[in-house]
Formats: C-alpha cells, structure tokens, sequence
C-alpha cells in the first residue's frame, strides 16, 4: 500500500479484495484539456510556439503520436471523454449551449456520476473551465466552477482565477482524504473574434495588461512575430493566416502557463505522487480541414500521460492508435473501479501503455463519429481510420459542408471566401469548391498522402481496401447502436416486428437519377437582418 491509506482508500482497496494483484492506493487523476489546440507545443516538434510547461508534462510522460479523437466539436467531444461513448451512442450530437440544445440521453451516466456510485461517495469529483455539456444531474461533479457559475473567459481563460479553485478543490480533497478527478478545462485557444472580436481573434489580449484589457497576474503575455512563423502545409500561407497563428500561439502559450500552475498547485498540495495527469484537447484548431472535420487536422489530438509511478514510462513517445474514448476506461482503472461492461463502451484503458508499447497490429484502428457541431450544421459523418488508411462516409454528401459562425467571420476563412468570389487564387492545396462538395465516399493513404488530397474510393486497385474498411465502420456503427447507421440510402427498421433483428430497408435510391447539381449565377452577397 502507498504511503497514505485513508479511509476511502482503505474502503475501495477492502472493495477489491484487499492486497495481492493490486497493490497500489488508487490513483488520482488530473485530467487537462484544452479547448480547440492541435500540435502547437514544443514537444510535438513545433519550432515556434513556446510551452515549456507541456513540454516538461511531456518529458515526464508519455507522449502519443496517434491520438485521435471520435468527434471534432466541443460538447460532443467533452461527452466522449466523460461518458466512454461516442457521440451517437451518447446522445450528445452536437454542441449543448443556447439553440442548439444537444444533451445526452436520459440514461447515459457520466464519469462524477459513475465515480460516486461505484465508490459509495468516497472519490471526490470536479470540474474548473469549460463544462458545455448537460443535462446537469448527468454530469454532476462534487465540485464545479465553470461557465455555469462565472463567464467563460474568466472561469476558462484567467489562469489566476483558475489556479485558485484548484487549490481549493484539492485543499477539500486532502483533508477529506478522498482519492479525486479533476478535470480542468482551459477555454483557449478557442477564437473569439466573433463575439468580443476587441480582445483579438482568440482573446489573445484580454488580461494581457495592455489599455483596457485587464490583467491577469499569473500571465506573463508572449508576443509572437507572424513574419517569422512557419505555416503548415494544410493551411494557405497568407499574412492573415500568419497573423491569426502569432495570435493563437499567444493563447497556447496562456493555456501552458496555466498548465503550470495546476501542476504547482499539485505539487505544493503534496498529490502530485498519487496522481495520474494527461492533457489533451476535445478537438483539432479552428481552421478549414480543422475543428468540423474528420479530417487529419480536426481530430489528431496531442495526448500526454504522465504517471508517477516509478515503473512507469517517461520520456517516451508512443505509437499506439488511441482513441479520446479510451480517457474514460483509463480514469475509471486509475481509481480502481472497474470498466463499464457494453458495446457502447469501445474505449481502453491507457494504463497498459505506460508500461509497454504495444506490438502494432494490422487491427489497430480509431473510429470516428459528427453528426451536427451547430444545430443547423447536419451533416453527420462516420470514419475507420487505421494506420494506413482512412475512410470517411459523408451520410449528407448531397448538401454543401457546412460552416460554423465562429469560423466564418474568422480572417482566416473570410479570405478564402472573397478570394473564391472574387475569382482570385490563394495558396492553398483545396479550393472552397471541393472543401464544400464531398463524396459519399473519401478513403485516403495516409502513409502516402498526409494532405488527404487524393480520394481512392473510386480507384479499382482500392476496391477490396475500401469494401474491407465500410465493412469495418458498419461492424462498429452496427455494436454502438448507432442510429445513422443506415443511412443514407436505406432506413432504419428496429422496433415492434424489427425489435430482435434490426434491418436496413432500401430507400430505392439506386432507380432515381439525381439530377445535376445547379451552378449559382445571381445570389445576394449578404442580407442585414
Ligand atoms: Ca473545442
């Protein structure tokens, strides 16, 4: 047993059997998440924006190179995380706040819940930063201070203010000597422009001590210079893009100092020996091919665990194929508890990683679902990829991909649309054309082409490729219960005679000749309403 045996610890470890395989008190687990961040940080390489504080996390853990999260959208995301499910089976198929409403389904229990069931009350759970998920009983944290209390920027993006509920949360957790899982959500570096567009494209100065800004006394603000950045290859390399990355890097940079202190404030509570900590993000950056998509760029997720365990590895990078679904079962072993039995639940602990890299196999594969983002962004799509290939279904193919309001008035995509009005060319690999139309259809050779540029769906040579990965996706839409998993040519049949052996009955698409899409010739350029 650890050094400190409370009375909870005492409880769970009687719970389990007592001494023998598991040895260990369990585990805490800090769970850091950022809201829309990619692979801006110096551990993943990038020369430019500076996170030292991610970087030593890093250097102490383990670092994933195929994390991949099942949804590219914020509430739907941060449902994964806490439920195990994705987002179909959740219920949760686009963002919860205002019109849009999205919740998961009455049933689904999340990671507070399922804790103190499992435990009799004795793990102490919170939440500081972005929630964005409901409905409230079916994620109620023991402790929460979230945008539900205080507005978002203060609660998700002043690390000052946050750092001071960590303390408290974890001051509440020693004295009651209850093992714990935090989850700390940093709002940046999500944008902003499109509502407080004074403090910059992503909040970037607000609290950075310029007139009228505001402070926030742990940060110290990070200026970077857009003429000495490098763009990377999936975005137009224009000076507003250059512009939009010093801005989000300084946000990134926020978002590290943060990390920081909660990490402090782990160490100075004297838990940092007993707790598991991994960052990630809910979903890639808000850029066109990022946040929305299932491509590369919308769901590759950094990933760090770092376990203090002597045993454990550190100062490694690892090439598992992990999925976000794979946090739940992880935090659940971390506390001891045992995994949620279903097929809704596809998710693995990471624990077995920080001992031994897995053997890679030609099974490895992550799955992806999105259904809306915004409420009025349907456009549901479904995604195997493995190590090689990647197959997205686009069930709404016939309509245009749709675009969130955050994105479009971001300079970035405004660029592109007037670019694409005007007839002008830009430094880009996609046109606006192609990144609205989609086929049925996009399977892609990562290996070969990381751009997702060349789609083989309709090559004969990837005929059997294709045919054994559309298999693999429905296998899996088909296990958790996915309710689109029929569509779009055929309709779901799965109640009353269907109730046992659920069909997919055709929609007779196959004899009606769809007609040619129209090409618009007069349309307003925008309506004052
Ligand atoms: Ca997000």
């Amino acid at each position: 047993m650890a050094k400190r045996l409370s009375l909870a610890s005492l409880w769970l470890w009687l719970l389990l059997g007592g001494s023998g395989c598991r040895a260990a008190a369990p585990q805490n687990v800090l769970l850091l998440l950022a809201d829309d961040a990619g692979f801006e940080m110096g551990a993943y390489l990038n020369k430019y924006c500076q996170t030292p504080n991610l970087d030593a996390l890093a250097s102490r853990g383990l670092l994933f190179n195929n994390a991949f999260s099942s949804v590219s959208s914020c509430s739907p995301s941060r449902a994964q995380l806490l439920t195990g499910q994705a987002s179909h089976s959740s219920g949760m198929y686009g963002l919860h706040q205002g019109v849009h409403n999205f919740n998961v389904l009455p049933e689904v229990s999340a990671l507070p819940n399922v804790l103190r069931q499992q435990s009799n009350g004795s793990i102490f759970s919170g939440v500081i930063g972005k929630k964005h998920v409901g409905p409230a009983a079916n994620f109620r944290f023991d402790f929460e201070q979230t945008e539900e209390q205080h507005s978002i920027n203060q609660i998700g993006r002043n690390i000052t203010r946050m750092k001071d509920y960590a303390r408290q949360f974890l001051a509440q957790a020693k004295q009651s000597h209850r093992p714990f899982f935090l989850l700390v959500a940093f709002h940046d570096p999500h944008r902003c422009g499109h509502i407080t567009p004074q403090f910059g494209e992503f909040c970037e100065r607000w609290g950075s001590g310029e007139t009228g800004m505001g402070r926030i006394p742990d940060w110290q603000p990070i200026y970077y210079d857009w003429r000495n950045l490098e763009v990377p290859a999936w975005l137009p390399d224009t000076d507003v893009v250059r512009q939009e990355l010093a801005a989000q890097y300084m946000t990134i940079s926020r978002l590290d100092q943060g990390v920081g202190l909660m990490l402090r404030e782990l160490q100075a509570a004297g838990l940092a020996d007993d707790t598991l900590v991994i960052y990630t993000s809910d979903n890639g950056p808000p850029f066109p091919g990022g946040r929305t998509n299932l491509y590369e760029h919308g769901i590759r997720s950094p990933l760090i665990v770092s376990s203090p365990k002597s045993e454990a590895r550190r100062h490694e990078t690892s090439a598992a194929m992990v999925s976000l679904l794979d946090i739940y079962p992880t935090v659940l072993e971390a506390l001891q508890l045992s995994p949620q039995n279903g097929s809704r639940f596809s998710g693995q602990s990471l624990l077995p990683v920080l001992q031994r890299e897995p053997k890679p196999e030609e099974s490895d594969a992550v799955f992806g679902s999105q259904s809306y983002h915004e409420v009025t962004m349907a456009y549901p799509m479904r995604m195997v990829r493995n190590r090689r290939y990647k197959l997205i279904h686009n069930l709404n193919y016939w309509a245009d991909f749709p675009i969130d309001q955050d994105f479009y008035s971001s300079p970035t995509f405004q660029q592109i649309l007037n670019a694409t009005i005007n007839g002008q060319a830009l430094p880009w690999y996609r046109t606006l054309q192609q990144y609205y139309q989609r086929p049925e259809w996009e399977l892609y050779d990562i290996k070969a082409d990381a751009l997702e540029r060349f789609n083989l769906a309709d090559k004969p040579k990837y005929k059997a490729t294709l045919k054994q990965l559309q298999q693999k996706l429905f296998n899996w839409q088909v296990d958790t219960a996915d309710p689109w998993r029929c569509a779009p040519h055929a309709v779901l049949q799965a109640q009353g005679v269907f109730k046992e052996h659920p069909v997919c009955l055709t929609l007779g698409h196959e004899a009606i000749q769809r007609p040619k899409r129209r090409v618009l010739t007069q349309y307003e350029q925008y309506v004052l309403i």
